[in-house]
């Protein structure tokens, strides 16, 4: 049967909480009426208190997955979360520019709960290899410094950052703010125009999964042929909805519900099942 709906590939971690990784951006596509497809590239045992374990998916098994969902399936949109190592991010971006990604959002996950999500010899192949094919990124101010090599203590800085970052080669960079950093807001640079986003920071400490269902509804908001902009702007407006209806599961982080968001889903019009 031939359908119109959407399609979206997640290329990142598992989270066995079931809150952030994979599992928050499949839901976010489902939510968003976006058919998602999703590459491994970690294994990370966690529950809402800690990360106990992360285990790399072998680089052939990162490969064949993506070839295997492309050469098939295909994706409309794409985004990276978590990619652990340098040899991941290396054939990472060797299959991305075999196959083209046009909407491809990096997510470039660095570290989650004082645990380190990628080792610090991936940074250089990230910045200069995979954000090149990057439509829209959205690093946190941490991320921000590291990929920016700037120190951000001001909005000035993260001005900077976000200037340096969008010159490796996004069009549109989101630096996530948060409330206790020198970045209060979320920062949106897209080349003209640096802006706060309406609204305080997405990533706030006290839900886990925030900037992974943000960046997945840019990615399902873009399969569903959204303008980068107005993805940005609806996927803010998924994750506040999300946020609103977080869940206590566990007896630390409380987890988004991105399939209690109705709103952004009729934005594309469908409906959520
Ligand atoms: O939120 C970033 C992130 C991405 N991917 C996986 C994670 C986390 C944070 O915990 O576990 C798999």
């Amino acid at each position: 049967m031939t359908t119109m709906i959407p399609k979206a590939l997640t290329i990142g971690g598992s989270d066995s909480s079931g809150s952030a990784g994979i599992q928050a951006d499949i839901k976010t596509f489902a939510a968003l009426g976006v058919h998602g497809a999703s590459v491994l590239t970690a294994v990370a045992a966690q529950n809402t208190r800690e990360i106990a374990a992360v285990a790399e998916v072998p680089e052939e098994v990162v490969i064949a997955q993506i070839d295997t969902v492309l050469e098939d399936i295909g994706a409309d949109a794409i985004k990276t979360g978590m990619l652990t190592a340098r040899s991941i991010v290396e054939c990472v971006v060797d299959r991305l520019e075999a196959w083209g990604a046009s909407k491809l959002v990096v997510d470039p996950v660095m570290v989650s709960r004082g645990v380190p999500l990628l080792k610090p010899d991936a940074l250089a192949t990230l910045r200069h290899e995979l954000l090149p094919l990057a439509l829209v990124t959205t690093p946190t101010v941490a991320e921000a410094e590291a990929l920016s090599g700037r120190r951000i203590g001001s909005l000035d800085d993260a001005r900077e950052a976000a200037r340096a970052i969008h010159a490796l080669g996004p069009s549109f960079v989101v630096i996530m703010g948060g409330p206790s950093s020198a970045l209060p807001v979320d920062l949106l640079f897209h080349g003209d125009d640096c802006a706060a986003l309406p609204g305080g920071p997405l990533v706030t400490g006290a839900v886990h999964g925030a900037r992974d269902v943000f960046a997945a509804a840019i990615a399902a908001l873009l399969a569903g042929s959204a303008e980068p902009l107005d993805a940005i702007d609806r996927a803010r407006a998924f994750v506040e909805q999300a946020a609103a209806s977080a869940v206590a599961h566990g007896d630390g982080l409380v987890i988004l519900d991105p399939i209690s968001s109705p709103a952004a889903s009729a934005s594309i019009g469908r409906t959520p099942r």
